[in-house]
């Protein structure tokens, strides 16, 4: 529907707004909502613990992993409102990741791998926020890929990712990513066995030829990137390495990984052998894998790693040789392990056991300085005694899968997956203290800040992998379904079924809102995705398009534009058949939220523009045709008119153009009168604008940093008028009643403009009075 914004229009709903008055109706009372809805007491506590009312917000923000949908779901704690999905693996054309030049660099340029196809999706699983100290600082998330080994940069600064790294060693990988105390590494472990290099290696090889391995990818901190030059792989026996966590505190320097599969089972189904599923759970124990990777580090360091496909290994050789690498047997199948928050004690559960294993660094130190082993691993890795290693072991249910951590000392929280229950226990007396089930079948679970030295309490979310029963059936497939639980009493409950509509997360991460710090805008001609100032901003006034051919005689047609409310520059753009068209897009705008986004029609391109970005389209004119571009985000009350056209030419030039008519003089008459009464909305427009000005100056706009800011956008709009008043002067004189008209048009529209943002300040201030 195509509606133009009458004056009339606008000028009722200021009256209307300024003299609105608040009529009371009569409500329903709380009891009788009760008895309608069907609520209990209890429903309605649960309402008030997680009910965020309008304009308020949440206290924690939580990043969790999509799964299959590739990205990351961030939402709110404890509204469960989900506030942004962020494409990672994956092209999402609302955010033009994979649609506009600068993300198709990363996703689908140093994103790939250089063997195997092109890859548009992941398999996510653990997101990890950014630490210092310990605890987490609210810089970046980072995510890995268990489908195609990799492991993505994301900065918090904007929410968009900014780097995939390749793993250039695994063929699969799981045990990503995790985040070292101070952010200096992100690890990533193998999962399935494979020969590190791209060849053929039958199955019979499998003890000798396939390995397994645990990546630490070196982070930048400075300029937020991955250094692959600084980053190491740790080679591994091939045992299907699962979940990692870095030690710190007392365990700084050393992280731990689990295995399962240590049988080295290699399957066979169709040859009449036990399946994967048997054979690799034959024998009561894995092994949890103890590595010092600051040795490592230094080892690096010191020119002992060997390269493999361009990155370094350190040898399991290498590791053995200088105490890097340990391995303490642990109940068989495994998947979690966590560290406890003073890094003294390492969780672990065991899938097919009902026990969870505290092991205390403590004595698995006292074990390795003795040299106290039961022996070797047939890779020659010292193993260590499980029950000489182990603070203790509790019975918590059945399918213990992951840990997270209390507030108070020595509480935390494990998922019980075969039970669809989550047990909270304290690991240093070793005893239960609660049990709440949840619905159903939980994989992973958060606290708040619950893998940090400082975990925070209060809620808990609990990812549960079917929804079964718990909302409206849409399909075979159900959403997933996170839990939200009250832990900041004794006893835990449930207060929320939140659906996940995209993928099976498997791992979120909790932070308090207040450590996020997200931009506003970016400075004037920014390529969000190197941070870095695009070659091809462009300045208002500067616009221009080129036309270069090269040797080969392919031509390129170059746009330099802009985007600000409500138009583009250029409007048209001309082309020829073969031509490749680049279109570099600036958004001048500074306003909060004032995001363009830019299409061409049928040529498959994106951007999504915010303030002050650069982003640039690429594509090939294959067709002759006329291809209407537009402005694709509803930004201002003339967004429809945020259009322009591509004319592609035939080959062999235009056909002939017929000459431009004159205007008749009766023509010319009747665009005078529309130029007069135009004139005569302006000045009626003004004095609309100028009593909201009254008004809103009155309620005090200019001590409040939101409303202030508004102003200055709306002085923003009203300053560009004068320039506009001269074109429309020069016209006048020239008679030139047609373009008279459309100047004035302008003014109007520059005006309405202004009166929409006054009207958003006036809304804002008597919402704030109401308070
Ligand atoms: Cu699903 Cu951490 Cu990949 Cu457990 S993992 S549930
Ligand atoms: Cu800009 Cu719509």
């Amino acid at each position: 529907m195509r509606k133009r914004l009458g004056w009339k229009r606008v000028i009722i709903s200021l009256i209307t707004a300024m003299g609105m008055v608040s009529s009371a109706m009569a409500a329903e009372n709380l009891k009788d909502v009760m008895k309608r809805r069907g609520l209990t007491a209890k429903d309605l506590m649960a309402a008030a613990k997680t009910y965020v009312p309008t304009g308020k917000r949440d206290e924690f923000i939580a990043f969790s992993s999509a799964g299959q949908w590739g990205g990351v779901i961030v939402y709110g704690i404890p509204s469960m409102r989900i506030l942004k999905y962020i494409a990672v693996f994956q092209p999402e054309s609302w955010q033009g990741y994979g649609f506009d030049d600068e993300s198709k660099r990363i996703l689908f340029g140093e994103g790939q791998r250089k063997t195997g196809a092109t890859i548009t999706w992941g398999d996510t699983h653990h997101p990890a926020l950014s630490e210092t100290n310990g605890d987490y600082d609210g810089r970046w998330l980072f995510i890995n890929d268990k489908a195609n080994p990799r492991i993505a940069v994301i900065d918090l600064h904007d929410f968009e990712t900014k780097q995939i790294v390749v793993n250039p060693h695994f063929k699969s990988e799981h045990g990503g990513s995790f985040v070292s105390p101070n952010t200096d590494y992100i690890l990533e472990a193998a999962q399935y066995p494979a020969p590190y290099e791209n060849e053929y290696v039958p199955l019979e090889q499998f003890n000798e030829r396939y390995r397994g391995g645990v990546t630490y990818w070196k982070f930048d901190k400075k300029i937020g990137r991955i250094d692959q030059s600084q980053s190491f792989s740790v080679e591994m026996p091939p045992y299907s390495q699962d979940i990692s966590d870095f030690g710190k505190g007392a365990s700084e320097g050393w992280s731990f990984t689990n295995s399962f599969c240590a049988e080295r089972y290699t399957g066979g189904f169709e040859d009449g052998r036990p399946p994967f599923e048997a054979g690799c759970s034959a024998n009561d124990t894995d092994m949890l894998h103890v590595i010092n990777w600051k040795k490592a580090a230094k080892l690096f360091k010191a020119g002992k790693a060997k390269m493999v496909n361009g990155m370094a290994v350190l040898t399991m050789k290498t590791m053995v040789d200088n105490d890097a690498l340990f391995l303490i047997p642990e109940p068989k199948s495994p998947h979690g392990v966590d560290v406890t928050p003073d890094g003294k004690h390492i969780i672990v559960s065991g899938k097919l056991d009902t026990h969870v294993s505290v092991f205390s660094f403590e004595k698995i130190q006292k074990l390795i300085k003795a040299k106290d082993f039961t022996g070797k691993d047939p890779y020659g890795i010292p193993i260590l005694d499980m029950k000489k290693a182990l603070h203790g072991q509790l019975s918590v249910g059945l399918g213990p899968l992951h840990t997270q951590m209390g507030s108070e000392d020595g509480v935390v929280y494990t998922s019980l997956y075969v039970d669809s229950m989550v047990a909270k226990w304290n690991y240093k007396t070793l005893k239960i203290i609660d049990k709440v089930p949840v619905s159903y079948n939980i994989g992973h679970l958060m606290t708040m800040h619950g893998d940090t030295v400082n975990p925070r309490g209060k809620y808990l979310v609990a990812l549960n992998k079917l929804a079964i029963d718990r909302f409206n059936p849409v399909g075979p497939l159900h959403p997933q379904n996170h839990q939200l639980i009250d832990i900041a009493t004794d006893k835990m409950t449930v207060l929320y079924d939140m659906p996940i509509p995209l993928g099976e997360p498997h791992l979120a991460v909790a932070i308090d809102a207040k450590l996020l710090k997200p931009h506003v805008r970016y400075r004037l001609g920014t390529d969000s995705r190197t941070g870095k100032r695009s070659p091809f901003r462009t300045r208002p006034g500067r616009e221009k398009t080129t036309r270069t051919c090269d040797g080969s005689g392919q031509c390129t047609v170059e746009v330099f534009g802009t985007l600000i409310r409500s138009h583009i520059n250029p409007e048209k753009i001309e082309a020829d058949v073969g031509d490749i068209v680049k279109i570099h897009l600036t958004n001048l705008e500074r306003a909060q939220d004032e995001t363009h986004g830019f299409t061409v029609d049928l040529m498959n391109v994106h951007a999504s523009v915010e303030p002050g970005k650069t982003a640039s389209v690429t594509f090939k004119a294959e067709n002759e045709g006329v291809f209407p571009y537009y402005c694709t985000e509803f930004c201002s009350a003339l967004h429809l008119e945020m259009e322009g056209y591509l004319l592609v030419k035939p080959k062999g030039g235009a056909k002939a153009v017929a000459a431009v008519r004159k205007l008749t003089a009766k023509e010319q008459v009747k665009f005078k009168v529309s130029y007069e009464n135009k004139l005569k909305t302006i000045d009626g427009t003004t004095k609309v604008i100028n009593s909201v000005v009254e008004a809103i100056t009155k309620m005090g706009y200019a001590k409040d940093p939101r409303t202030k800011e508004l102003m200055d956008d709306a002085v923003a709009q009203l300053n560009k008028i004068p320039g506009v008043k001269k074109k429309m002067q020069a016209a006048v004189d020239k008679k030139d009643w047609k373009n008279a008209a459309d100047w004035a048009e302008m003014i109007w529209q520059y005006q309405v403009k202004t009166a929409d943002i006054g009207l958003r300040i006036k809304m804002i201030l008597e919402e704030k009075a109401k308070q």
